[in-house]
């Protein structure tokens, strides 16, 4: 081979070793971009977690005022037309951060925990209110027993329910907790169940300790009826609010009227507790920081002068209902 000859491959090697380096420099440095880009993302949507926080912390504090406004006289009503039931917001609390909030009593809803009495041990009469719950909202009556089953104390399966056997055989297998639930969102363990029947029962139910009693006056008209097996409120929403536009309604005198057997007033009083105000809320917290968007569920307690100064405390918070 002349000199030439070799001098031109060499180029050639030399060539090729170049176009080899410049591939992966640029390699490297897209690689080196893509993790400061991805960093920065993820530093900043850490800060606008943490700014969001901040803002549902200061919603909280927001609320526990406006409750403690409309609940500062001992008895109390509490009732869709006060303060505490306007929504907050959207409202920009700091340049490009958006704040809303909305309380919901929970009291107004059917406290799943009331299914058992403080024995554990199935309520027959609160069972009689879920189930025309149910039907009411378009979810077949059976799924009581599955509930109560989840909860009771017993291992032993009601008609249609259902125990150890068989949420253990499923895989993974599980097993019902037999006792009271922390989150209505427990009814999707329930087998079978499926999010199609808990999204039309959801709005209407909640998961309180056994003792916090219905409020009547923000409860909806389908529960309502369920509470006096009578078609009376939940197809006639415009009535209701009309009823309820400055008031409570109904109030326990006027509510005990709807029974056509008072005796049956009576059972579901001593069994659910029936009242005209509350003490439990869930509020919904919203921000918005730049383009990140967070939703936080606070459950909030009011605690009244007998266990001190009126108090709103979080009892817990979570990013799911
Ligand atoms: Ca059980």
């Amino acid at each position: 081979m002349s000199g030439r000859a070799i001098a031109r491959r060499q180029r050639g090697v030399a060539l090729i070793t170049a176009v080899v380096l410049v591939a992966l420099a640029t390699v490297v440095a897209a690689a080196i971009a893509f993790d400061t880009a991805l960093s920065a993302r993820r530093g900043g949507g850490a800060a606008a977690q943490d700014q969001a926080m901040l803002l549902a912390g200061a919603a909280e504090a927001l609320a526990a005022k406006v409750l403690n406004d409309a609940l500062k006289d001992p008895g109390a009503q509490l009732h869709p037309a006060q303060t505490w039931a306007q929504p907050i917001g959207p409202v920009e609390v700091l340049p490009g951060a958006l704040l809303q909030a909305q309380l919901v009593d929970l009291q107004g809803r059917f406290n799943l925990n009331s299914l058992v009495d403080a024995d554990g041990v199935r309520d027959e009469v609160a069972v009689g209110v879920f189930e025309r719950l149910l039907e009411g909202v378009g979810v077949e009556r059976d799924w009581a027993t599955a509930m109560v089953d989840w909860i009771d104390r017993d291992v032993n399966p009601g008609p249609g329910g259902a125990e150890d056997d068989l949420y253990s055989s499923e895989q993974p297998g599980y097993r019902p907790p037999n006792r009271p639930v922390t989150s209505p969102s427990e009814l999707l363990a329930l087998k079978g169940f499926g999010a199609e029947r808990y999204a039309k029962l959801a709005p209407y139910v909640t998961a309180l300790p056994r003792g916090a009693a219905l409020n009547l006056c923000t409860a909806p008209g389908v529960l309502l009826d369920a509470l006096t097996d009578e078609r009376q409120w939940a197809g006639a929403g415009d009535a209701l609010a009309r009823n309820r536009a400055g008031k409570c309604f109904p109030r326990l005198e006027d509510f005990r009227n709807f029974f056509s057997n008072p005796g049956q007033f009576q059972l579901i009083q001593n069994s659910l507790g029936i009242g005209q105000t509350s003490s439990h809320f869930q509020l919904r917290s919203l921000a918005a920081i730049g383009t990140s968007e967070f939703a936080l569920y606070s459950l909030l307690r009011h605690e009244g002068a007998a266990a001190g100064p009126p108090a709103v405390r979080v009892i817990s918070r979570g990013f799911t209902e």
